[in-house]
């Protein structure tokens, strides 16, 4: 990795004189006294000193420019390690890397000490930090607004097959290197109390919110650092504080225990990352998270658009917000009360703005994962609010009478606020009236926002729903975590292809070469090794790299099929040990994924999987042709090494449900042959690298519409394919659990009488077909080089920088600010 054009300026003897620094002001250690982690945090330290000081002369820059920004609002944030990502968008990675060696230490191993902060669950977290890059890389003026949680997503281990969960301490008792704090920056927040209407100094009654209690919101900034040019954006967290140490009154009436339950209180607030995915649970702690980010958010946004010297009613014109989910949808009545109760803007005058501000992106259709918050909740937590939101929706509601007179069906299906015996809010439906433009997140799943999801929408506010197709950061996602074919694609292509990723289709006419082709598999074997030593060390489990690498790593969920791959394995299991005429390529399935702590069914098919593997990774009749892992504490470091050792990606969703994914970008991008359904970004996938080029499987999304329609039977099936039946009825033995029978047998029973939800079994059959193709491809080695070289080459669309594009371009119209 070498420097380029922009590349910061680097005094090597003051860098490490600044190392030595930190090791003993900030660590508090000497040389002699310090261990790995000490001098991780030191190196952090001072490159961080680095990017606060690019940041803060960024901040300026923009400031005085005035132009127009983006503000990501977003509950998550799944940066990974910011350590070894600096460096090579600073462009000193190979200059730190010398200059620890010359401090008697090695970068790799010190970039292993970082912890991950794992500020996010998934996808929507990892989409949010390949944007940050994105924006950065192309200097198009971006704030990210998260949270400061204590604790991320919670750690994963495996007791005798059973996910544990403990808490991830992500900072550790030091701190975490690259953030700062901005004290300057403290916002006020209120919670609960009253409204009131009050007489202002012109005799007009208004209307004020009094909360009832008060907290502070703490800026925490971490530096997104652009890639190749001297930009530096905040990541800027909130973390909740009590604002007085102690409630004065109550402590003044001898209550002394009782006045510090504000702080205990407000110290709950950003305490942890709610672990769910794609499902809502509703709990008031999280809609207190939600407020509690959007009220720090949308002032310190404000701040800025006064201190630049703008007008309010010019706020549209200066700042969008993108909200990532529904997850900060309060912030739309948070901007409206300040705009009308602070500002004494009128309705309309308010609404103007605020209309114009904001835009939603939604990433899923699952109705279980859709926002709802009761009124109740609400009203009583901001009572203020809930009367903006019956504001708003009153207004909609003329507006749909006037589009469909009489017509009290679309009023029920569209209006924010849903009837019954609770009401309810909804938080999609607020989203979609008060944004100026709505996008899903890839090109099938915004065709389904706009046919299924928000059909009435579509046709009332024509034009408003786009589509905005996901992409990950060639940064991270090939040149950090692939070094080996960084170098081969660097010779070929050049070496702008970072900032550049289209150009990656110049090695297409590679693809045939024998001596490319060897190379190419040569650094593939090479990362295989590296992730089998991984696996080695910290699993025990030894593996050949002559297998075929077969992975799924994503969120555990039954959409997602992890149970399906499982169902293959137990076929192909069933037909090594029965099945003499059978033979197959050998195969190691690799597995990552955290199931939601409260979903039961995700914890049984990890401990499924992991007894699966056990019985399979010792059992001598296979001859080693299968082997089972399931890595625990899925997390971004691992994916770093799991992705560049993958010959096979499954991204095995019923058709209809994975909105877009964006590990099936990295890994394709990474050389890895796609097994898929004709799902999210996987049809886009398709399109790109050609349809030899892919593994195409299953019902499409309208087969899988009508089927759900006519009456769904999964016994057909069963009843139909004795391999599926073998696969199945093995799991109610004990031939996996030995002596407990039963303990597998929740998965068969919520295929079979569970009415099997996401169709597993009308899809196993055509799965086994493909998982058959890529056996025989594989075989044939110059033929399956070719088609991961296609693979590489082809996927240049799914950069986020194009991403971000397309949204500059369609949605945010934002200028770059070059510095
Ligand atoms: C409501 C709350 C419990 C909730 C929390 C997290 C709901 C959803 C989520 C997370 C959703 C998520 O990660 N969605 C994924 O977003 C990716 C980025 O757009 C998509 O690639 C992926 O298909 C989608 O599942």
């Amino acid at each position: 990795m070498t420097t380029r054009g922009q590349a910061q300026q680097f005094d090597k003897a003051a860098f490490k004189a600044s190392v030595e620094k930190h090791l003993q002001a900030t660590y508090g250690k000497t040389k002699a006294t310090a261990d790995a982690r000490s001098w991780y945090l030191a190196v952090g330290r001072a490159l961080a000193e680095i990017s606060t000081g690019n940041l803060l002369a960024t901040e300026q820059h923009v400031a005085e420019k005035n132009v127009r920004s983006v503000n990501y609002l977003s509950l998550e944030f799944l940066i990974g390690r910011l350590t070894g990502n600096n460096l090579i968008s600073l462009g000193l990675y190979d200059e730190v890397s010398a200059a620890v060696e010359e401090l008697g230490l090695n970068l790799t191993d010190l970039l292993e000490e970082e912890r991950d902060p794992a500020l996010g669950n998934g996808g929507l977290g990892r989409l949010a930090a390949c944007f940050m890059d994105s924006l950065a890389a192309q200097e198009f003026p971006a704030v990210g607004y998260g949270l400061h949680y204590e604790y991320g997503l919670f750690r994963q281990s495996f007791e005798d097959g059973h996910q544990v969960e403990t808490p991830d301490a992500w900072r550790g008792v030091e701190g975490y290197p690259w953030e700062v704090v901005r004290p300057e920056l403290t916002q006020s927040i209120g919670l609960y109390g009253h409204v009131e209407t009050y007489t202002d100094e012109n005799g007009v009654a208004c209307r004020r919110w009094v909360p009832g209690m008060q907290f502070e919101g703490v800026a925490w900034d971490l530096p997104i650092v652009g890639y190749d040019n001297k930009s530096v954006y905040p990541l800027r967290l909130w973390e909740c504080r009590s604002s007085a140490p102690f409630n004065l009154q109550r402590f003044n009436d001898g209550d002394y225990v009782g006045a510090q339950y504000g702080q205990l209180e407000a110290a709950n607030v950003t305490k942890v990352l709610y672990p769910n995915d794609n499902h809502d649970q509703g709990k008031s702690l999280r809609l207190m998270q939600q407020y509690f980010h959007c009220a720090c958010s949308i002032a310190d946004i404000l701040r800025r658009h006064e201190a630049a010297g703008n007008k309010i009613e010019d706020l549209a014109k200066f700042e969008t917000i993108q909200l990532n989910d529904t997850h900060p949808t309060i912030a739309i009545p948070e901007l409206m009360r300040i705009l009308l109760d602070e500002y004494h803007l009128g309705w309309d005058a308010a609404w103007a703005i605020s209309s114009k501000v904001f835009a939603y992106t939604n990433h899923t259709l699952l109705p279980e994962a859709l926002e709802t918050w009761s009124e109740n909740l609400i009203a009583s937590m901001l009572p203020r609010h809930m009367e903006i939101i019956f504001e708003i929706n009153h207004r909609f509601m003329l507006e749909v009478e006037a589009k469909w007179p009489g017509d009290n069906d679309k009023k029920r299906k569209l209006s924010i606020i849903q009837e019954g015996p609770q009401r309810m809010v909804r938080m999609a439906n607020l989203c979609v009236v008060s944004s100026y433009a709505v996008n899903g997140v890839a090109a099938l799943h915004s065709e389904l926002v706009k046919r299924d999801l928000f059909p009435e929408f579509n046709e009332l506010f024509p034009g408003r729903l786009q589509n905005v197709t996901n992409g990950v950061t060639p940064r991270r996602w090939l040149k950090f975590c692939n070094p080996g074919l960084t170098e081969l694609v660097n010779e070929k292509v050049g070496k702008d292809w970072p900032a550049n990723l289209e150009k990656l289709s110049g090695l297409a006419k590679f693809a045939d070469d024998k001596a490319f082709q060897k190379r190419y598999m040569a650094v593939k074997k090479d990362n295989k090794q590296r992730l089998a030593n991984w696996v080695m060390e910290n699993m025990g489990i030894e593996l050949d790299t002559n297998a075929i690498f077969d992975v799924q790593i994503k969120r555990l969920h039954e959409y997602k099929r992890q149970h399906l791959n499982l169902l293959h394995i137990l076929a192909l299991y069933h037909r090594l040990v029965n099945d003499p005429t059978f033979d197959m390529h050998p195969r190691v399935f690799i597995f990552a994924a955290k199931a939601a702590p409260g979903y039961a069914l995700a914890k049984d098919i990890i401990f499924a999987i992991n007894k699966v593997a056990e019985k399979v990774n010792n059992d001598p009749r296979l001859g080693g042709k299968l082997k089972v892992v399931f890595v625990p504490d899925y997390r971004v470091s691992l994916a770093e090494i799991i992705i560049p050792a993958a010959d096979v990606s499954e991204q095995i969703s019923t058709a209809g449900f994975e909105a877009s994914g964006t590990g099936n970008m990295k890994l394709a991008l990474n050389g890895a042959l796609t097994v898929g359904t004709m799902d999210g970004a996987n049809v886009e996938i398709r399109e790109e690298v050609g349809d030899e080029n892919i593994y195409i499987f299953g019902l499409l999304v309208d087969e899988v519409q009508k089927l759900k329609q006519e009456g769904y039977d999964p016994h057909r099936y069963y009843n139909a394919d004795s391999l599926l039946r073998a696969a199945l009825d093995v799991l109610e033995t004990d031939e996996f659990t030995p002596g407990n029978p039963g303990q597998l047998a929740a998965i068969r029973q919520n295929l079979l009488n569970g009415g099997d939800p996401f169709m597993v079994l009308a899809d196993f059959a055509d799965y086994v077909k493909a998982q058959a193709r890529v056996d025989a491809e594989y075989q044939d080695q110059a033929l399956w080089a070719r088609k991961a070289i296609l693979n590489t080459a082809l996927v240049g669309k799914f950069s986020s920088d194009r991403s971000i594009r397309d949204y500059v371009k369609n949605i945010w119209k934002l200028d770059a600010v070059k510095r």
